[in-house]
């Protein structure tokens, strides 16, 4: 790693890149590689690979009792977990959603023939409007997903007295909210039921993985039901369903990483304190912080820049890749933004003002166990030295 102290050390000015090996957002963290391999040993010698297995089962329990609730539903990944709340909920017509979220969101809906549309998010909280939200309610709406973005939980109260007034289900994606807390309450908790993601770049992963978490009983037995074709039993069918199963060696993941999860923890918040210490006094830049009352998994470290920086956002992205730093611009540029959204609502950037600024604004930085604070360290100097000569 080549240290970077002035602007002769960037690699925009013909320099060599300060990291050799090039830092992703993203990073997969992983617990004991022991652990991990006794446990795949374990699955071969009992020949049982997938449909709901020992370690699925042993990995359900423990995901419930961390977030409090009484069921989890472990799924193949985050996705098709949204796929089958939304269907065992009966959502159809229109559904709410932020623009500003991972295009899974929005496609977990237009995928079933539900249109997303999409409401304008606080530009302080990067997080649904509750106003926005009421402004986008039509006779053909029929729920509401919120996103707890960054894991940072939305406002949930609100979005619910809207759901109660106007009929209508509310559930959450909570695939960035792992082990996060919401007014002192475990994430999970909320609305009809909330989607987790274990996918390998989430702070928690199952390689690739998913669920469903909730306090309903009948909607548990639904999409535990619809995960597995709709089998009840041997040879017979009660529902109709999709192969949405976990396999038991990403549980296996799971339990290992489960393991790990406050050394995670510790790791990002580390992390995330030390940008927001070497970052600050930068002319227009800021780092999103994280309620300390709350338990957080710190897994974004996530860099706003305004209008007073001297340098643009994508000057600043063009500089960090430049040093293989592949900084991200999550969730730009929108889903609205996006094909196939962007031919149904041409001018939806109208009605999303604080989606479309913050979109243009976000840098998400690198973080996790895989980054020691050396490493932190130069990834801000880059900025700072960047910043400070056009200063
Ligand atoms: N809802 C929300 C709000 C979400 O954020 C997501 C997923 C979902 C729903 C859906 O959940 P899943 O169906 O995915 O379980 C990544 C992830 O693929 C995606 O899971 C995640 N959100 C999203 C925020 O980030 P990309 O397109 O940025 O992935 P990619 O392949 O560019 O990877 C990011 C960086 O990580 C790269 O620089 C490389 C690095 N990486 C990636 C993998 C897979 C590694 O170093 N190792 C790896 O194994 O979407």
């Amino acid at each position: 790693m080549k240290k970077i102290q002035t602007t002769r050390d960037l690699a925009i000015n013909g320099a060599l890149p300060a990291f050799e090996e090039t830092l992703h957002v993203g990073r997969p963290n992983i617990g004991s590689h022991d652990a991990f391999m006794k446990y795949v040993g374990d699955i071969f010698d009992r020949r049982w690979l997938s449909n709901n297995g020992p370690m699925v089962q042993e990995f359900e329990k423990r995901v419930a009792v961390l977030h409090g609730v009484k069921h989890c539903i472990a799924m193949c990944n985050g996705t098709v977990a949204l796929e089958i709340a939304i269907r065992a909920l009966g959502l159809e017509g229109e559904v709410i959603v932020p623009s500003y979220t991972f295009i899974a969101t929005a496609h977990a809906l237009s995928w079933q023939a539900i249109t997303p549309v999409f409401a304008d998010i606080d530009p302080v909280t990067h997080n649904l409007d509750p106003d926005a939200v009421r402004r986008m309610i039509t006779p053909r709406t029929t729920g509401i997903i919120g996103v707890h973005l960054w894991g940072r939980g939305a406002p949930v109260d609100e979005l619910q007295a809207i759901a109660e007034e106007h009929g209508l289900k509310l559930m959450f994606d909570a695939a960035h909210a792992f082990g996060c807390s919401y007014q002192g309450k475990m994430i999970g908790n909320f609305g009809a039921c909330e989607v987790l993601s274990f996918h390998a770049t989430k702070f928690f992963n199952t390689f690739e993985g998913g669920a469903v978490v909730t306090n309903d009983d009948d909607l548990a037995e639904t999409m535990r039901l619809m995960r597995n074709f709709g089998f009840v039993a041997m040879d017979k069918v009660v529902h109709p369903g999709t192969n949405g199963k976990m396999i038991e060696v990403a549980a296996a993941m799971g339990l290992v990483n489960l393991d790990a999860i406050d050394v995670v923890i510790a790791a990002n918040r580390r992390n995330h304190q030390a940008y927001q210490k070497l970052l600050s006094g930068l002319p227009g830049i800021s780092v999103l912080a994280f309620d300390e009352a709350e338990r957080n998994n710190y897994q974004y470290a996530v860099m706003e820049v305004s209008e007073k920086c001297p340098v643009t956002r994508d000057q600043i992205i063009e500089t960090l890749h430049a040093e293989n730093i592949r900084a991200r611009k999550y969730f730009w540029p929108g889903c609205h933004n996006m094909q196939p959204y962007r031919d149904l609502y041409p001018h939806a950037g109208l009605l999303l003002p604080n989606t479309q600024r913050v979109a243009d604004s976000v840098v998400v930085l690198p973080t996790g166990t895989t980054m020691d604070d050396e490493m932190v360290n130069n990834v801000a100097a880059v900025i700072r030295v960047l910043i400070e000569d056009r200063s």
